[in-house]
């Protein structure tokens, strides 16, 4: 506990400190926008995402009812009647001053919130950039989690095309955390129900949410919080999150499982940007495999601007490594790059 009985007396000056405000854990949302969002979000509230709330937003009343959230709200009701836009993105656009107190409302007094949408429709696309705004405005942490259409969709429709590179375009403008979700990496599971491939794209981003949220509500044993990844969030360029787990001994499959056999599209310059990489094990990680671990990162980035690692050890023994990490200073992508991948 902190403070009571045992804490220090006036004398040394610890009853001024706000402890109640100091043991506050950071709070996270994940908001699903349009039908995507939606149903992303209904995933990951089905998995359980411990600690995190979880809100639905649409324009599509009918499609909101299916969607199984903390909170759900219907958007535009007054321009759209509930209908959904039918890709009309400007229409939501314009009507996003209508809908804007509301998310408001919803967004303050979390520090972390993360948005969850499809491109290519109108009300994701439109919602995705809006909504970024909003939660900066609440002094929120964004990260936005994007799905870009298949390319079937891409090449026959101009408007899904347009709504996409629009959407995209004012997401990297506004910098900070984007996990741009490729369809193209899911090519791989070509022969798997489709329901099940999305519900596998969902699990990993879960597992990207769960590592950075766990990584900011718990202090660490050693440097990262909420003020690191706030910092080099800030800064104005984009950046990335990463996950990989594995066998404690394996520091090139664990780091390479992190940075080239994701779902994610993203460019890392010749030099990577700030990073801040943690490492979560047992009680019997070794010290020799933790700096492999951070040694191998940091070859594999090139020597990142700045590397800022951090660990948290668990009680138990555990024979396996988390690694969560963020990394800054990223290219913009095109959506021409992203829809083919080196
Ligand atoms: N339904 C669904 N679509 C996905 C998913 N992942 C990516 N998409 C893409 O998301 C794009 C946007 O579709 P929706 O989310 O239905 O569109 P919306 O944001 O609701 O916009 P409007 O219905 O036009 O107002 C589609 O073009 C799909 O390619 C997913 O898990 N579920
Ligand atoms: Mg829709």
């Amino acid at each position: 506990m902190v403070g009571g009985s045992s804490s220090p007396t006036a004398h040394d000056g610890f009853d001024s400190i706000p402890w109640n405000d100091l043991a506050r854990v950071p709070k996270a949302l994940v908001v699903g926008l349009g039908g995507a969002g939606s149903e992303a979000v209904t995933d990951l509230f089905d998995q359980h995402l411990a600690g995190v709330d979880t809100l639905a937003v649409n324009t599509d009343g009918h499609h909101l009812l299916t969607a199984r959230a903390d909170m759900r709200i219907l958007v535009a009701q007054a321009t759209l009647a509930g209908r959904g836009s039918g890709g009309d993105r400007e229409a939501v656009l314009k009507a996003s001053a209508e809908c804007r107190e509301d998310l408001i409302a919803r967004f303050r007094g979390y520090d972390l919130i993360f948005l969850l949408a499809g491109l290519g429709g109108g009300t994701g696309s439109a919602l995705a950039p809006f909504c970024l705004t909003l939660a900066r405005e609440v002094g929120a942490l964004p990260v936005s989690g994007v799905f870009l259409p298949f390319q079937a969709e891409l090449s026959t429709s101009a408007r899904i095309r347009e709504n996409t590179s629009k959407a995209l375009e004012e997401l990297q403008a506004q910098g900070g955390a984007l996990l741009l979700f490729s369809n193209e990496r899911l090519r791989k599971f070509d022969r798997l129900p489709i329901k099940q491939v999305f519900h596998y794209r969902n699990s990993y981003l879960r597992a990207l949410v769960a590592g950075l949220v766990d990584m900011v509500r718990h202090p660490s044993e050693m440097n990262v919080d909420l003020a690191h990844v706030r910092r080099l969030l800030s800064d104005g360029g984009l950046a990335t999150l990463l996950f990989a787990e594995g066998h404690p001994s394996d520091a090139e499959g664990i780091v390479r499982q992190a940075l080239r056999e994701g779902l994610l599209d993203f460019e890392i310059r010749d030099r990577a940007g700030p990073t801040i990489l943690f490492v979560e094990g047992g009680s019997d990680l070794t010290f020799g495999a933790y700096h492999r671990i951070v040694e191998t990162f940091r070859h594999e980035l090139h020597e990142p601007v700045e590397l800022t690692p951090g660990f948290r050890t668990h009680p138990e023994r555990w024979d396996r490594v988390r690694l969560t990490a963020v990394v800054g200073g990223l290219e913009r992508r095109t959506l021409e790059k992203a829809l083919s991948p080196s």
